[in-house]
Order: structure tokens, then sequence, then C-alpha cells
């Protein structure tokens, strides 16, 4: 029988979509979820999305609705390794000498939570030093996969900037051998990302303490308006360190996700990557991925790793598609822009909304505030202050701006 079921407590992001729903007035304006809105505040399904579909169902590309293997389809497999690895000197060399598990998940929170799920099982330290803030969900996946959360500092909220001399201080005294997870562009929630000094001063710590790095990348594209450019830090420098030096970086992880960066979101597409220098050690890890995914899931869905296959595999889509992000970023920086412009400065200080990136803005603002601006105006932002950029627009962007104003001066 049922023992003593309590009510969990809601979803801090996904309870605030709840709330907006019901709220009867016209203004009302939602800036909880991070989903992309166009600028009619409409979901938008990217051209080359819909031009990959259209290939799959017109053109026949789509040949079948067969169960894809355990750990996905091969050929998507290998049109994200090279898409994610084959930009870059090292990673080439990686992809060459098979020293890359790579694994179709359940979108970024299914590789999250695989990866958590083997480390726990086949990793020493089963303790994550996670940023703080970070995204809520992080230590929920962690923490039920049996891999205890830890923090490490991050944002500064007197400076708006990143408490670089508090982390690097923690993470030298960080257990030996723990884990840590980094968001490798677009910081959630807050926009900010290390430079890439910072990067080097950070990696620095993580040889050091032998940390083994989990790189999150949910917003690939959102940072410079490329993909490409956006893998530049943390990639570049993880896979050059672990090619020269296995001994300094002898393994790490990368949990991706196409829900943002392709739109899509509900289609349940991404990957998670583990880059070890033994070739046999990546046999052994893959079987284990597969005995860890079969009594989990069984195998991945099919449909969004045929968009991406398709679009990845197509010149001219792939073009069109890295134009979709542009656009996606753009727009998000107008916003941003926007927003600064119609606040007033006379009353704070602004300016660190300026040097974020991606879907947020965390504003500074405090907890009361965000209260006050969901009461009195319909505003649905998170209580941490932060804002989804996507659900403002030309049409709400001064109502916004104005209810912040008139939140500030009380
Ligand atoms: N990681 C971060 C930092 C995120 O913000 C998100 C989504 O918002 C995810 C991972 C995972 O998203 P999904 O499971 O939809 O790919
Ligand atoms: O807005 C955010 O930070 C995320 C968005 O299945 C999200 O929480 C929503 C649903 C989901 C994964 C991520």
């Amino acid at each position: 029988h049922w023992v003593d079921v309590q009510m969990a407590p809601p979803d801090k992001i996904l309870g605030l979509s709840e709330l907006y729903v019901k709220d009867p007035n016209p203004k009302k304006v939602n800036l909880g979820v991070g989903a992309y809105r166009d600028e009619e505040g409409k979901p938008w399904i990217l051209p080359s999305v819909k031009e990959a579909e259209r290939k799959l169902v017109v053109e026949g590309l789509e040949k079948d609705k067969e169960y894809v293997p355990i750990l996905g389809s091969g050929p998507y497999n290998s049109a994200v390794q090279k898409f994610i690895f084959g930009h870059d000197e090292f990673g080439k060399k990686l992809i060459a000498e098979k020293r890359i598990v790579s694994a179709q998940t359940i979108s970024g929170t299914g590789s999250l939570r695989v990866i958590a799920e083997l480390l726990n099982k086949f990793y020493s330290v089963k303790k994550c030093y996670m940023s703080a803030p970070t995204w809520p969900n992080h230590l929920n996946v962690f923490r039920d996969a049996g891999v205890e959360p830890a923090a490490y500092p991050y944002y500064d909220l007197d400076t708006n900037s990143l408490d670089i001399e508090n982390l690097l201080a923690t993470l030298n005294k960080a257990e030996k051998g723990a884990l840590i997870l980094l968001h490798s562009s677009c910081h959630n929630p807050t926009g900010l990302d290390a430079t890439s000094e910072q990067w080097d001063q950070i990696l620095e710590v993580i040889t050091k303490r032998e940390l083994f790095p989990i790189v999150d990348m949910a917003y690939q594209g959102f940072a410079t308006g490329d993909p490409i450019k956006d893998l530049g830090i943390v990639i570049h420098k993880m896979t050059k360190m672990h090619y020269e030096n296995p001994e300094k970086l002898p393994s790490f992880a990368l949990c991706q996700s196409f829900a943002k960066n392709m739109g899509l979101y509900g289609e349940r597409t991404g990957s998670v990557f583990l880059v070890h220098e033994s070739p046999e050690f990546i046999s052994k890890i893959t079987s284990q991925l597969k005995a860890l995914v079969r009594p989990m899931y069984s195998s991945p869905p099919c449909h969004g790793s045929k968009i991406v296959e398709v679009i990845l595999n197509d010149e001219k889509l792939y073009k069109s598609w890295l134009g979709d992000v542009a656009k996606i970023t753009n727009r998000l920086n107008e916003v941003r822009s926007g927003l600064y412009d119609n606040l007033d400065h006379s009353l704070r200080n602004w300016d660190h909304l300026k040097r974020q990136k991606g879907m947020f803005s965390y504003t500074g603002l405090s907890k009361d505030e965000m209260l006050k601006l969901r009461s009195d105006f319909s505003i649905y932002g998170t209580d941490d202050g932060r804002f989804s950029l996507a659900g403002i627009s030309n049409r709400n962007v001064k109502y916004v701006a104005e209810a912040v104003n008139a939140v500030v001066k009380k």
C-alpha cells in the first residue's frame, strides 16, 4: 500500500508557467522558462528544421520508425561527434583515434542523468561541484543519481561579476578527484561566462585537484551567434589539454542538447560524450552505458535525431540552420539592448545586463522585487531575478522595463 505521500514542491521554473497560464491579465508576460519565442511571442519552428522534416516526409528520407539502438542512431552519433569535435585540430585526432564515446540521449537532461549514473557506478568520488547559482535541475539530476552536489562560488551579486577569486579558492580546496560541472557558454541563470584567461585559471585548478569535468552545453551558438565559435573556449582548450597532456586531463565528459539551438525542445534530442585516452576503456564504457540505458528507457526517440542528421549532413541546410541560430541570437541581443535602454539608470546600475550572453538576463532584482513584478504587473520571472528574454519583444519591452523601474523605485 501507499505510504505517506506528500505534495512535492513545484519545479521552480516550470511551476511559473502554470501560474502564468492562470493569470487573466491581458498584459501578462512570461519570462520564466528558457524557450525561444519570436517577435509575436510565438514558439518558432526553425525554417531549417521544417525543411529537414519536409525532406524526411516528402522526399522519403525517413524510411521507418524502427527502434534506434540503445545508444542512439549510428549516423546521428557520427554526425554530431564530427559537428562538435571535428572543427578542432585535436578533436579531429580524438575522433580518428576512437577516443570519444558518443551516445544519443534524451536531450540535455537525459545526457546529464546518464553521465551522473555512470559516474555513480564507476567513479571513485561521488561528489560534484556546481556553480552557485546553477540551473536548479542540475542539483536534482545529480542527487537522484546518487552524486552529492557541492557548490563553487560563481557570481558576485554585489558587483555583478564573476567571483573568480573565491571560485578558484574553493576549487583549490576541492576534494581530490571530485566531479565538476561547467557551463560551456551562456551560463544559466547568470548569462555571465568566464573569459579565456579565467578558463585557463579554472582548468589549471581542475588539473591540480584532479577533478573530472562535465561540460554542459545547452545554449551552443547563443553567445556569439555561431555554434562553432561557441565551442571555442571550452572544447578547444580541453581537447588540446587532454591530447597534449593526458596525465593532466585524462578524461572529460560533454553533455549536449539541440533543444535550444535547433528549437527541438520536445523532440528530446541531445548527446553525451566521454573522452578518454584509451580506446579499450572507451569500449568498456560504451558497453556499460548500454547496460545502464537499457533498463532505464531502452533507446532514445528517433524523430529529432533524424532531423539533426539531415541538417548536419546537408551543406545547404546546415548553412540555413546557422542563419536560424544567428537570427535567434540577434533577436535576444536586440531585446537585451531594448530592455537596457528602457531601464532607469538613475535608479540602479544596469551595465551588467550588457555583459550577459544567451537567453537570460540575470537582473539582480531581489526575490521581493520579482514577487512584486508578478503580483502588480503579471510579469513572471524566476525568484532569483532571472528574465527569459524570449518572452520580451517590441510589443512589451517598455511595459517590462517600466514595471522594473516602478518596482525598483519603491
Ligand atoms: N542544462 C542547462 C544549463 C539548461 O538550461 C537546460 C535547459 O534549460 C538543460 C541543460 C537541458 O535541457 P534539455 O533537457 O531540454 O535539453
Ligand atoms: O528555463 C530553464 O532554465 C529550463 C527549461 O524539459 C526547461 O528549466 C524546461 C523543460 C525541460 C527542460 C528544460
